[in-house]
This record gives structure tokens, C-alpha cells and sequence, in this order.
């Protein structure tokens, strides 16, 4: 479904077994070196869904080659199948005019538990306009679509599911968003996760 120019919502584009699969690697990706951290921001916050990262690192608000802001060991590698799958997405939310010419190579994986919340913001931080890939695993949340001019309403809610697919491409690129609440208790029974995860694919446009 079309939420707003260049976003789009795919309900249940993962099967169970992707989910399964994509589950398993992130549980992976979760352990040390560089692995999941609670993010600090530079005003003295602590960001609630603690958060791994593939190919670059994110602290805020720029992209490093090593966790500067966790264990400072190099980022982890960002698999091939990863980028794929990001390609998939896009040409099956958008078209394959869509379909961005340079590799995805980030991939930002946050866990929500019970409690954790994401505060209205743009992600900026990339050089380059390919569309984010997000595809959710778990509980369900309420993910809120704003506006690119304003942080303030009016604003979309949609429910997130586990198995999601949504793409922000065009002008959604750069829109205000957030996750106002989890609703715990919700996951697949058969997926063995308690809380929320958020898979993010993106294109950096910076050199390694
Ligand atoms: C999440 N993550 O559910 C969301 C999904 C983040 C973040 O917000 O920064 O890690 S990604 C949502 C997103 C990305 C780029 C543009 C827009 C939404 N948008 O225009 O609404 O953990
Ligand atoms: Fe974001």
C-alpha cells in the first residue's frame, strides 16, 4: 500500500522462513566485537532500542568504519545477500526504475523491547537518495510517517508487523519518522522473539 509519494508498505514480504532466517543472522550479528550497543546522543540521551550496524558504523550523527562510540573494533562486513535482498525490495515496492545503481551498504539493525520508543527524526546522515529498505521482525509497532518540512502533525500510523516491508524512496527519502510504541506480546509464537527488530538497508554513498 502507498503511504504517502515513494513510500510503500508490503505487509508480510518476508515468509516464515526468511523471517526465521533473517532472525538468526541478526542474533549473529548481535554478538561482540562490534556488536549491539545502547547509542548515546551528544545532548546526554540514551537511545531506547539498542542498535548493531553492518558495513558502516552509526553514532550521532555520522558513519564510521569501527564502533567509535561501543568496543571501537572494525564495523562488521555487510554480506552480499543483504544487498540482494535490498535490490528485491525495492523493485518490488517501487519498480525496477527505482533500483539503486550503487550497492546497498549499510545495514542498521535496532531491538525494541517493551519499552523502547524512536523519537521523531530524518536519517541525513547517508550521501546518497537510494531508498531505505525496513523490514520488520517480532511484535508489532505503531510506526509513525510525518512530513519532510515539519516534525510536527500531521502524521500517518501504520501498524508494523512482523514480516514487513516498507521503502522509503523519492520523497519520503528525507520525512520525519518515528516509532511511538511497541506492542508487546505480539510476535509470531513460531519466530522465538520477545520484542521488536528492525533491519534497515541502506546505500552510504561515502568510500571505503
Ligand atoms: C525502525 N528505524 O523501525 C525504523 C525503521 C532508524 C529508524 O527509523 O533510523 O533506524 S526505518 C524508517 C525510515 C527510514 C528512512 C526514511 C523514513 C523512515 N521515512 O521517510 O519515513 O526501527
Ligand atoms: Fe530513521
Amino acid at each position: 500500500a502507498r503511504v504517502a509519494p515513494g513510500a510503500v508498505h508490503a505487509p508480510g514480504w518476508l515468509d516464515g522462513d526468511e523471517q526465521r532466517e533473517l532472525l538468526a543472522a541478526c542474533r549473529d550479528w548481535a554478538r561482540p566485537p562490534a556488536g549491539l550497543r545502547t547509542v548515546r546522543t551528544p545532548g546526554g540521551g540514551t537511545m531506547t532500542a539498542r542498535q548493531v550496524c553492518l558495513g558502516w558504523h552509526w553514532y550521532p550523527y555520522a558513519y564510521a568504519r569501527t564502533a567509535v562510540d561501543g568496543d571501537g573494533s572494525p564495523v562488521k562486513p555487510f554480506p552480499a545477500w543483504l544487498d540482494e535482498l535490498g535490490r528485491r525490495a525495492v523493485a518490488d515496492a517501487l519498480g525496477p526504475d527505482a533500483v539503486p545503481a550503487t550497492p546497498y551498504d549499510i545495514a542498521l539493525i535496532n531491538f525494541y523491547d517493551g519499552d523502547a520508543r524512536m523519537g521523531m527524526h530524518r536519517d541525513a546522515d547517508e550521501r546518497a537518495d537510494a531508498p531505505v529498505v525496513s523490514l520488520s521482525l517480532g511484535d508489532t509497532c505503531v510506526f509513525r510517517f510525518g512530513n519532510t518540512g515539519t516534525r510536527t502533525r500531521p502524521y500517518t500510523d501504520v501498524e508494523l508487523r512482523s514480516g514487513d516491508l516498507f521503502v522509503f524512496g523519492g520523497p519520503s527519502r528525507l520525512a520525519y519518522h518515528g516509532v511511538p510504541r511497541v506492542r508487546p506480546g505480539t510476535a509470531p509464537p513460531w519466530l522465538g522473539l520477545a520484542g521488536r527488530l528492525n533491519v534497515t538497508l541502506r546505500v552510504s554513498g561515502l568510500q571505503r
